[in-house]
């Protein structure tokens, strides 16, 4: 009797302690639930998370908004093409976009640079160094012929710089081109030196001017390329001097003689010796 009690007891026990455990269990899942919850809610975290990104995004496309007030196109004449700097697609690297307002501006001298700004390269030395930073631009002929490469320069130089530094980048071409200088067409292809210098006469020591000089091996010559029309062609150039800036470029075909114009004046500002139309379009 006492044993089927005590069997009773037993059984009682364990149906209990079965009982708990399916109590336990369905805790269990109901604790599993809510991490499921948890989890779904992180999710949702992380969706808003996501949201927030996009609200970042947002705010980088606020920044693009800085960017669009930056943008500029290329803009193509019949025999001409000019662009900023900013309309590379490039990750900048070293290069600095200044624009006014910035402590480090540079206003120029009788002509600021054209929409106030320009990109200067902050990496080598004022004096030179390797290939830094590359920056591409693509661009379309719109004539065929022999098209001069010019670009606004401003040295920006520094105490004790001499007036020979801060006044160059590398430059290479692609495409289907032939060289219409003197040299090879397989030289223009890799990176050179291109320098110019700038007019220093308002200014004790910052001047706006041109570059349009290759330098190879010691040999100086102007940059001309021999394009074909409706041809796409990249330019890429790099950072070589520190403190060099660059406020635009200007492809110009040698039909319209504008080189002359440079050539006429001394340490020429390009953007003060050509007529306007040979300027980017103002914002
Ligand atoms: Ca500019």
């Amino acid at each position: 009797m006492i044993t089927k009690i005590k069997s009773c007891l037993n059984l009682t026990f364990l149906s209990l302690i079965l009982s708990l455990t399916i109590v336990t269990s369905s805790c269990d899942t109901a604790e599993d639930k809510l991490d499921e919850a948890t989890q779904n809610g992180e999710e949702g975290e992380g969706n808003s998370e996501d949201d927030s990104s996009s609200e970042d995004e947002n705010g980088e496309s606020s920044g693009n908004d800085e960017d669009d007030s930056k943008a500029s196109s290329i803009k193509y004449g019949e025999d001409f093409i000019v662009f900023e700097p900013q309309v590379t697609d490039s990750e900048l690297g070293n290069w600095v976009y200044r624009k006014k307002g910035d402590p480090e501006y540079f206003d120029g001298s009788p002509l600021a640079p054209i929409n106030d700004d320009y990109f200067e390269f902050e990496g080598n030395k004022s004096r030179g160094g390797k290939e830094d930073s590359p920056l591409v631009f693509k661009f379309t002929a719109p004539k065929s012929g022999n098209f001069y490469f010019a670009a606004r320069l401003l040295q920006n130089f520094e105490e004790g710089d001499h007036d020979d530094y801060c006044n160059d980048i590398y430059v290479k071409m692609e495409g289907d081109f032939t060289s219409a200088t003197d040299f090879t067409t397989d030289q223009l292809k890799i990176f050179h030196k291109f320098y110019g210098r700038g007019n220093n006469k308002p200014l004790a020591n910052r001047a706006l001017g041109t570059m349009r000089n290759l330098e190879i091996k010691g040999k100086h010559a102007l940059a001309i390329y021999n394009f074909k029309e409706g041809e796409e062609y990249t330019l890429t150039i790099a950072g070589r001097s520190k403190n060099a800036c660059i406020d635009y470029f200007l492809f110009h075909h040698e039909s319209l003689k504008l080189n002359r114009n440079i050539s006429k004046v001394k340490k020429a500002d390009m953007a003060e010796v050509l007529p306007e139309e040979y300027r980017p379009d103002t914002k």
